[in-house]
């Protein structure tokens, strides 16, 4: 028996495995189904995402760290830059990568950079086709361009693809299988029991800014920050107070909705949520503050994590 084999046989395997593509392809949604809860906040705006979550994987096989990034994204000013600069390094040091691709919609050109930068990767590559439930399916038209990229640079990667639908768990057993097929022999590197360490100020805070997602249009979302001021954690309910963050007078109007009634249902969606996700009831008390071009401010897109 090798030393490798006897490793096996005592922990398993485990290692981290990077979640990169293009916003909106559903890289959440996969990593939600993959660890059969809900870890990241996932909405149909692009740049959901906008903080690199753990979300950990325990099984007796072994442990897969999934890394779920922000989706690559045209950039505008400094939280698109920073949030770009984020997913690309998050591949650094990692022991697979799984690139999602929307296999519903034609290929763009943040696709087209991913697939040249996994040309140059060393660690192993895989790619899953998403949204396989859906029509058209345009996965030949992805894997013709990954042909001609990899013929221009010479590369002699070679990605292992993959089928799915995160949205309805087709295909997630066998992306799994191959997942745990490409990370090394050894130790959990989490104690089992841990989903994430994001820590819980950030995830209350992503939570309530979902909520608010489903019901802003246009550019409002990107617009809109959450952070998490205080949380009091008495036994039977947590109270917690939250500013939301907009740019303009105009857009607090908006967050509010008519008389109170946006913010109320924002309100009343996080705390059933949270409830779901944390076993106690909440209280969430939310402020709108107005934070002129926050956006560009470096002091509070360090203070929510997004510098
Ligand atoms: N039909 C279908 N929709 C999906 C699937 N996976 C994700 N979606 C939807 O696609 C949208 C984006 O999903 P997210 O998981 O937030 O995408 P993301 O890649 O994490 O996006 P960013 O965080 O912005 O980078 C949501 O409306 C999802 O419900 C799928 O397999 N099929
Ligand atoms: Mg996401």
């Amino acid at each position: 028996m090798t030393e490798f084999d006897s490793e096996l046989m005592e922990f398993g395997r485990s290692g981290i495995a990077a979640i990169v593509g293009r916003t909106n392809v559903g890289k959440s949604t996969l990593v939600n189904h993959l660890l059969g809860e809900k870890v990241s906040i996932v909405s149909d705006t692009v740049q959901t995402t906008r903080n690199v979550i753990r979300a950990i994987l325990t099984e007796e096989r072994g442990q897969l760290v999934f890394l779920d990034t922000p989706g690559v994204h045209k950039a505008e000013g400094e939280l698109g830059k920073n949030l770009n600069k984020a997913a690309r390094s998050a591949v650094q040091g990692t022991d697979v990568i799984l690139l999602v691709l929307d296999a519903s919609t034609r290929p763009e050109l943040e696709d087209d950079g991913w697939f040249r930068r996994i040309t140059r990767e060393e660690v192993p590559c895989i790619i899953a086709l998403n949204k396989s439930d859906r029509k058209p399916d345009r996965s030949a038209e992805y894997k013709q361009l990954w042909e001609e990229i990899c013929q221009e640079k010479e590369s002699i990667v070679q990605p292992v693809w993959a089928s799915v639908s995160a949205l309805h768990g087709d295909g997630m057993a066998e992306l799994l299988g191959i997942l745990f097929e490409h990370v090394p022999a050894g130790p959990p590197l989490f104690p089992e029991d841990i989903l994430t360490d994001y820590p819980r100020k950030l995830n209350i805070a992503d939570v309530i800014r979902e909520k608010l997602f489903h019901r802003l249009h246009a550019e409002l979302p990107h617009a809109v920050a959450v952070w998490v001021e205080s949380i009091d954690e008495q036994e039977k309910k947590w109270t917690v107070e939250a500013s939301i963050y907009v740019e303009r007078h105009s857009q607090k109007g908006i967050v509010i909705g008519e008389k109170g009634r946006l913010l109320k249902w924002v309100r009343e969606q996080a705390e059933k949520e949270l409830y779901e996700m944390y076993g106690v009831r909440f209280k969430l008390k939310l402020w709108v503050k107005v934070e002129k071009d926050w956006r560009k401010n470096f002091w509070i897109l360090k203070k929510l994590g997004y510098a």
